[in-house]
């Protein structure tokens, strides 16, 4: 046990008592004993390359290249995502993959290239296979935008899957992004990156890595094109980063690299190219489209460890009816559980949850639950009971069922990558609607289990279904929130069908964003944690998962008024925006850090209320194109190298740009504007990008710029939806889309498109005509143009 063990263990005492810091310490004995017999000892191992190239046999799409001592399975798509699988890894089966995977390019094929090695040319993208094993993927024009050399693996001598690393080469210009949440980003600097969900045990800042919820994803954006490479592995892992250095026309560039280091699993790679939105379109199409969220998880959330019962719900409620504050949903912590047992109710501090739902969703306000995955281990709690009959909890190798401990004190886990158990598990969500709970906020699935000293996880060696293949924790740990997604998402389709789900997930993994979102997890209070939000929030959606957002005002302490105030301000921005506290932590709500904090904040919630169309219809976008609501400034102009490196603003669409204030003191910040014609929302003031510029940042509002010719669909003061549009620039045509909302149910609404134009000297308004071939008509909803004093 180290110094930061024995803290742990500590921590762990303090946050359940001696009974609970004695089983943490039993629990890590345990599993430590589990992993000492139930793994493969660690012998000798043999270091394999793939050799030289001997023949091809075609295939559609491409083919297999076969070298003397493995094979490379390649195939490009017909959207023009590549995937290579060596030693005969085929797509699937995936826990990333929605589907089948891509049809295959009927007109791609292998044909020899120079130096012995072999090429597929497609149409928007050209892969060479060199004669060692070296994969170069090249735009059409023939710009090499990565270059995989040969892999290396190492495997255990005595036969069995071994460990691997792939390292790569891309653009000396290139910057890297993704990995999923990241709290040092969103570009991601030099360094070495961990690929294993993992609770840091702590509120964290942007030195902690990794964190809840990681991915092998990397979106690479380079002045020849933007890249996005998936490595389809669920095991631990590491990535390096080292960003490229241009020798200033010297012709002596050092290319960035990215060197992977897996401790098992298929060597697999897919790799879409394109402009940033094309990429996260082919990204989706490949993993799945974002679930779409209700409309009212799109406006504010307020929730908090330890509320404490109904009374408190209460007082908080009427405090934001009493001062004209918006709120969408509260969110019930583990405190509402009887002796935080999932699935049960305080009675004594809950004793009438449906009715408090029911009252509530009068107002419009939703009720959301937490949910833990893990299950008290104790006869007679219902839940473990029912489990233990169908048998559905996580085993060893020997047998036995797999204890861990959590807030319940000894628990154990469902084993999520079992169709069986998620069966089970779904049907577990009957009885959170039957409370009156409309969304559901999953916790602790990395999985957590507490634990004196070690992994604060389930043992390695414990067994999981893995959809029938069999296998173990090493592989099953990075996906089973991702199952427990699944399983809490499909129970709902059958439990409530004429809702969509709503749920978002600590942990997770590629593919998330198809049955719901993710937060920050417990971030730090502190003007770094404010940062590592946005970060959180842009590279999850580069990796595709575009409904996130932070704990406002941070997960622990007390932020200052002005902290408060920023992160607010910020969130009221982001897709979830949700107030949230730990139990010890201070105040969180608007009205607790003065009134003038309370004046702002409140500006903030009724400016989320007005752009509530506009979230609506980017949720909609997102889930048709795979398009963050939250992308980087970059989005639309990777080639500006400034951009690239901007870090704190970000675009909100295709309209908006924020820069929020993430320093203390500031009444002023810059701001590096992409190219074209913008306004400052607050004074209408004109500005041409690219530039950077200076706007003003009092405490009284975030800067939002907008674009020229923007059509921003907004709720008019009576509610209904109205169209703001920012007059264009002479000579061009401005654009915009609407979704109308269309309730909590499936209803598909249409995308409405409007252009607005010069005419003379007044900005007209047109809906595009529909499909059916109609003309342009007038706006249906009223339209209010501004920008005009600059004209
Ligand atoms: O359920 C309590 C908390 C929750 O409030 C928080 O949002 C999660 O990230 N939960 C973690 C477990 C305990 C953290 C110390």
């Amino acid at each position: 046990m180290d110094g930061r063990d024995l803290v742990r263990s500590v921590k762990a005492v303090g946050s359940g008592g001696a009974a609970q810091g004695l089983r943490t310490v039993r629990a890590a004995w345990r599993r430590r004993r589990a992993d000492a017999t139930g793994l493969p000892e660690r012998g000798g191992e043999r270091a394999r390359v793939p050799g030289s190239v001997l023949d091809v046999e075609p295939g559609p799409g491409g083919g297999v290249v076969r070298f003397t001592r493995s094979e490379l399975r390649i195939t490009v798509a017909a959207n023009g995502a590549v995937f290579w699988g060596w030693d005969g890894a085929a797509p699937e089966p995936s826990y990333a993959l929605a589907g089948r995977g891509p049809e295959a390019d009927p007109r791609a094929a292998l044909e020899p290239d120079k130096d012995g090695g072999w090429r597929i040319v497609a149409e928007r993208v050209t892969v060479a296979v060199s004669r060692h094993g070296a994969v170069e993927v090249r735009t059409p024009g023939g710009v090499t935008l990565r270059r995989d050399l040969p892999p290396r693996w190492w495997e255990p001598a005595d036969g069995g899957p071994g460990r691997w690393m792939q390292r790569s080469e891309v653009a000396a210009d290139a910057r890297f992004f993704g990995l999923g949440g990241r709290a040092s980003g969103p570009r991601l600097r030099d360094g070495t990156y961990r690929l294993w969900n993992t609770d840091p045990g702590h509120a964290f800042g942007p030195g902690d890595d990794p964190l809840y919820l990681t991915m092998p994803v990397q979106m690479v954006v380079a002045d020849a094109a933007t890249h996005l490479a998936f490595h389809d592995t669920s095991w631990d892992g590491t990535v390096t980063l080292r960003e490229g250095e241009e020798g200033a026309g010297s012709g002596h560039d050092r290319a960035g690299t990215s060197e992977l280091r897996m401790d098992g699993g298929p060597l697999r790679c897919w790799v879409m190219v394109g402009t940033p939105a094309r990429v996260l379109h082919t990204w989706a199409a490949l993993t799945g489209a974002p679930a779409l969220p209700p409309s009212w998880a799109l406006g504010h959330q307020h929730a908090r460890w330890g509320f404490g019962s109904e009374q408190e719900v209460r007082r908080i409620v009427r405090g934001y009816r009493e001062r004209g504050l918006p709120l969408g949903a509260v969110h019930l912590d583990i405190d509402h559980y009887d002796g935080h047992r999932v699935f049960t109710v305080d009675r004594e501090n809950f004793p009438k949850l449906p009715a408090l739902a029911e009252e509530l969703r009068r107002d419009g306000i939703r009720l959301v639950s937490i949910i833990d995955p893990a299950v008290e281990a104790e006869p007679g709690n219902t839940v473990h009971d029912s489990g233990v009959a169908e048998d559905t909890f996580v085993r060893d190798a020997a047998g036995r069922l797999v204890e861990g401990v959590v807030w319940p004190g000894e628990s154990l886990h469902p084993d999520f990558t079992d169709a069986r158990v998620r069966k089970w598990w779904g049907g577990l969500y009957a009885e959170r609607l039957a409370q009156g709970f409309a969304g559901f906020w999953h916790d602790m699935n990395e999985p957590t289990s507490f634990t004196a000293f070690g992994e604060n996880t389930l043992p390695r060696s414990a067994r999981h279904a893995l959809e029938g293949r069999g296998g173990d924790h090493r592989e099953a740990h990075n996906v089973y929130a991702l199952c427990m997604a699944r399983a809490a998402y499909e129970g709902l389709r059958e439990l409530a069908p004429h809702e969509r789900p709503f749920l978002f997930s600590r942990s997770g993994w590629a593919g998330l964003q198809r049955y719901g979102g993710t937060w920050s997890g417990d971030v730090a209070t502190g003007w770094p944690g404010l940062r590592a939000s946005l970060s959180l929030v842009v590279g999850l959606g580069l990796c595709g998962v575009p409904y996130s957002g932070p704990d406002v005002g941070g997960f622990d302490g007390s932020p200052s008024p002005e902290l408060y105030l920023r992160w607010f301000q910020l969130g009221a921005y982001l897709p979830l925006f949700r107030t949230h506290a730990s139990l010890r932590a201070g105040r969180r709500e608007p009205w607790e850090f003065g009134e003038d904090v309370l004046g702002h904040a409140r500006v903030a919630l009724v400016e989320r209320r007005r752009l509530l169309p506009y979230f609506v219809t980017l949720a909609h976008l997102a889930r048709r194109t795979g398009a963050p609501y939250v992308r980087p400034v970059w989005w639309g102009a990777p080639e500006d190298r400034a951009l690239r490196d901007c870090e704190d603003a970000f675009l909100l669409g295709d309209c908006l740009l924020v820069a929020p204030v993430l320093d203390p003191g500031r009444e002023r910040r810059t701001v590096q504007l992409p190219r074209g014609r913008w306004y400052d929302t607050a004074t209408e003031e004109v500005f041409e990008g690219p530039a950077q510029i200076v706007v003003d940042a009092p405490l009284s509002r975030v800067p939002v710029l907008v674009r020229a010719g923007a059509v921003l669909p907004v709720r008019g003061d009576g509610g209904g939806l109205e169209l703001e549009v920012w007059a264009p620039e002479p000579g061009r045509t401005g654009f915009g889309v609407v979704v109308p909302d269309a309730g909590d149910g499936w209803n598909e609404p249409d995308i409405e498109r409007f252009t607005a134009h010069w005419d003379e000297q007044r900005v007209v308004v047109e809906r595009e005509g529909r499909d059916g071939g109609e003309g342009p008509d007038e706006s249906p909803y009223p339209v209010r143009i501004r920008g005009l004093s600059a004209h």
